[in-house]
C-alpha cells in the first residue's frame, strides 16, 4: 500500500503538470462554449429588447447610477455584441495629471455582475511594485448596498492590471475572472464577480470604479465614476450604485463555467507533494479533462456543477503530510465572524501622560478591548493581553475606533471568543506618536507608562505595576503590530524579552540595523535578534514570535529574507507551526497585501496559539 502511494504520487506531480497545460489553453476554448451556448439557445440574450433607461452625458440614469442590462458576455478580451446593450459611463473624477481615459460598461445574469473598461492610455506601466500604482482598473464592490464604513462580508475591493494581473484587497479571489487585452491605444479588461445573492431587475448594488494610471513606477493620476475623495478603498459609503435591468421574462443566463473553473485553478494550485493523499483531488480534477468539460460545446451546466461539487468534496478529504504540516498555513476569517456577534466585547478609551523628548510630557491616549463578560468588580478572574501596534500615519483609534465602535477586529475577537477558539483576552491599541514619537523609544513609555496604566485598572496576570511583578506575568502578556507597529514589535522583542513572552511582528521587518534592514543586513539582522536572546538567558521554549504577511504586501521583501536568515540560526528560533515543537513561524497569504483587512486574519491565524 505505501508502495504503491509513493508510486502514484510520481505519476500525481506529472498529471498535474499535464492538466495545468492542458488547462492553460481553456480560456480560449471556454469562449467557444460558452458563446455557442448563447447562440443555440433562444431566451439566452432577451428575448424582446428592453426598455431602455435614459442616461446622462456621463452615461448615468436619471439618478446617477450606472445601469446594468442582463446578459452574459463571455470573458476573452473581445468585446462581445452583447456589451452594446450597456450605455457607457464616463468618470466624473479624474485628477489633473492623468494622462488616460475611459468608460465602463455593466451588464449581469443570474450569477454574476460583468463590468467591461475600455482604457485609453498610450503610456503602460506595471513597474511599480504596489499594485495600485501600476496601470490597473480598481473595482469596489458594496454587494447588498448597506454602506458601511468598513468592509463587511458583501463587500469587495480588488485590482486588475492591464496584464491581467488580480490583486485582491478585499474579499475572495475565487469570485473573480477576468480577462485583460493590450490594444493599440490602451487596454480592454473584462471582469465577472460571482454574486453572493440573486440579482434580479431594480436590485441596486453599491459600486466604485476607478482607472489607476501609470507612468514607470509612479501613480500619476486617478480617474473615478464616482468617488471624488480617494477614499473608498477604507469606506464603502463612498461608492456609487449600479441598477439593474432589463431581464425580461424567461430569459436566461449563459452558461457559466467560471465557477469550475476557479475552483480547477484553486486547486490546481496546490501543491500534492504537501498530502498523503493528494490523488483524490487529482483524480476529481482529472475528471474535468477526461470529460473535456471545458472544451465540449455540448457540456452542460448540470455536468459541470457535479463536477464542482465531486471536487470540494475530494479538497475537504486532503490531509497533510507531516512535514507539510510544519508550515504555518494562512485561513482566511470565515465570513460569519465578519458579522456582529451577540456576545459583544466593550471598548474603553484611557488617557495617560508620557515624557516627551523635551523634558516634558504629552497627553496621550490608548484604547482597550474587554472580552464579553468582563466584569470589574472581579478580580479572581485574570485576562492574558495582548498589545497591538498600528502602522505608520495611523493611530490608537486604526483598530477599534473608539468606545461604542465596532469594527472589522473587535468583531473578529467577539466572535472567535464566543465561539471558544480562544480564551477571552484584554486587547490594548496605544499609539507610538507623541511622548518620545518613536518606534526605537516606544519600549520605554511601554515599561513606564502603559502597562503600569492597563494593567493595574485591569484584572491581569500582573499581581502590581512593580517592574518585578510585570516580569513574573510575562507569560500572559504579548505584543504585535502592523508595518510600523511591526517594526516596534521587533525592538520590543529586543528590548522587553522580560515583559512579553508572545511577539506578533506583521507585515514589518526589524529596523535595529537600519530602515529595511530584515531585507539589506537579513543575515546580520537576524544574528542581531539571536543575540538578544542568548544575552538574556531566556531558552527558546521561553518565547515566541509568529510572524505573517502577504505575498502581494511591500513589507515580504523586507520580511522574507529576515525571516530566512532567522530560520538558519537553529539554537534561538525553531520554525514550526507546532507551539510544542518550536517557538517560530511566518505565515504568508498568497494575495494579500499592505493592509489591515489582511492582517486582521493573521491575527485571527495566530491569536489561538498565543498564551498556551
Ligand atoms: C516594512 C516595515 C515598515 C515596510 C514598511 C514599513 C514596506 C512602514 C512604513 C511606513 O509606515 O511608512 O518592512 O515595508
Amino acid at each position: 500500500m505505501k508502495k504503491r502511494t509513493k508510486l502514484f504520487m510520481k505519476t500525481t506531480v506529472t498529471m498535474l503538470a499535464v492538466v495545468s497545460m492542458v488547462f492553460a489553453s481553456v480560456p480560449g476554448s471556454m469562449a467557444g462554449v460558452s458563446a455557442a451556448a448563447a447562440k443555440d439557445k433562444p431566451g439566452v440574450k432577451p428575448s424582446s429588447e428592453p426598455a431602455k433607461v435614459s442616461v446622462d452625458k456621463n452615461g448615468l440614469d436619471s439618478k446617477g447610477r450606472m445601469v446594468a442590462y442582463f446578459g452574459s458576455p463571455v470573458l476573452d478580451g473581445n468585446i462581445d455584441k452583447v456589451w452594446s446593450n450597456a450605455p457607457a459611463v464616463s468618470p466624473k473624477n479624474v485628477s489633473s495629471k492623468a494622462e488616460a481615459s475611459a468608460t465602463f460598461k455593466a451588464l449581469w445574469d443570474d450569477h454574476a455582475l460583468y463590468i467591461l473598461a475600455v482604457v485609453k492610455d498610450k503610456n503602460l506601466s506595471v513597474k511599480a511594485t504596489a499594485p495600485y500604482m501600476q496601470d490597473s482598473m480598481e473595482l469596489f464592490f458594496d454587494e447588498n448596498h448597506d454602506k458601511t464604513q468598513d468592509y463587511g462580508t458583501d463587500d469587495m475591493h480588488i485590482r486588475v492590471n492591464y496584464e491581467n494581473a488580480l490583486s485582491v484587497d478585499n474579499g475572495n479571489a475565487e469570485r473573480i475572472n477576468t480577462s485583460a487585452k493590450k490594444v493599440q491605444d490602451g487596454y480592454v479588461l473584462e471582469t465577472r464577480i460571482a454574486l453572493k445573492t440573486k440579482p434580479e431587475n431594480g436590485k441596486m448594488l453599491g459600486i466604485e470604479l476607478q482607472i489607476n494610471d501609470a507612468k514607470e513606477t509612479e501613480r500619476v493620476g486617478t480617474l473615478n465614476v464616482f468617488d471624488s475623495t480617494g477614499g473608498a478603498w477604507n469606506d464603502t459609503g463612498k461608492f456609487g450604485e449600479v441598477v439593474l435591468t432589463g431581464k425580461t421574462k424567461g430569459a436566461e443566463s449563459g452558461l457559466n463555467p467560471y465557477d469550475l473553473m476557479n475552483l480547477v485553478k484553486s486547486t490546481l494550485k496546490l501543491d500534492p507533494t504537501m498530502y498523503k493523499n493528494a490523488s483524490v483531488v487529482t483524480d476529481a480534477v482529472m475528471n474535468v479533462f477526461n470529460e473535456n468539460l471545458l472544451n465540449d460545446k455540448k457540456a452542460t451546466q448540470a455536468q459541470m456543477d457535479a463536477q464542482y461539487a465531486a471536487i470540494k468534496e475530494a479538497v475537504s478529504k486532503l490531509e497533510l503530510t507531516e512535514e507539510a504540516a510544519n508550515e504555518k498555513y494562512f485561513k482566511a476569517v470565515p465570513d460569519q465572524y465578519r458579522t456582529e456577534s451577540t456576545k459583544p466585547g466593550t471598548i474603553e478609551s484611557l488617557t495617560y501622560k508620557a515624557p516627551n523628548l523635551k523634558n516634558g510630557t504629552d497627553d496621550k491616549k490608548l484604547n482597550v478591548y474587554l472580552p464579553y463578560g468582563y466584569d470589574p468588580s472581579d478580580a479572581n478572574k485574570k485576562y492574558n493581553i495582548l498589545y497591538l501596534m498600528h502602522g505608520g500615519g495611523e493611530n490608537e483609534n486604526l483598530i477599534f475606533g473608539g468606545p461604542g465602535q465596532s469594527k472589522e477586529l473587535k468583531k473578529i475577537l467577539d466572535n472567535m471568543i464566543a465561539n471558544g477558539d480562544i480564551e477571552p483576552l484584554i486587547v490594548v491599541t496605544p499609539t507610538v506618536y507623541g511622548g518620545k514619537n518613536d518606534a526605537a523609544l516606544f519600549h520605554e513609555e511601554l515599561i513606564n507608562n502603559v502597562l503600569p496604566l492597563v494593567e493595574t485598572k485591569y484584572h491581569t496576570y500582573a499581581k502590581s505595576a512593580s517592574l518585578d511583578d510585570l516580569k513574573a506575568s510575562r507569560a500572559h502578556r504579548a505584543f504585535g503590530g502592523f508595518s510600523m507597529g511591526s517594526v516596534t514589535t521587533w525592538y520590543t522583542f529586543i528590548h522587553c524579552l522580560d515583559y512579553f513572552k508572545y511577539y506578533m511582528p506583521l507585515s514589518g521587518d526589524s529596523w535595529v540595523l537600519g530602515q529595511g534592514a530584515g531585507s539589506t543586513k537579513a543575515k546580520e539582522t537576524a544574528k542581531y535578534l539571536s543575540d538578544v536572546v542568548k544575552k538574556s538567558g531566556y531558552k527558546p521554549q521561553d518565547f515566541y514570535l509568529f510572524c505573517a504577511t502577504g505575498r502581494l504586501d511591500i513589507a515580504y521583501p523586507n520580511l522574507k529574507p529576515q525571516v530566512d536568515a532567522m530560520k538558519q540560526l537553529t539554537d534561538t528560533f525553531i520554525y514550526s507551526s507546532d507551539t510544542k515543537k518550536g517557538n517560530f513561524y511566518f505565515i504568508v497569504s498568497d494575495g494579500g497585501t499592505h493592509a489591515w483587512n489582511w492582517v486582521n486574519q493573521y491575527i485571527y491565524d495566530i491569536l489561538p496559539d498565543l498564551f498556551k
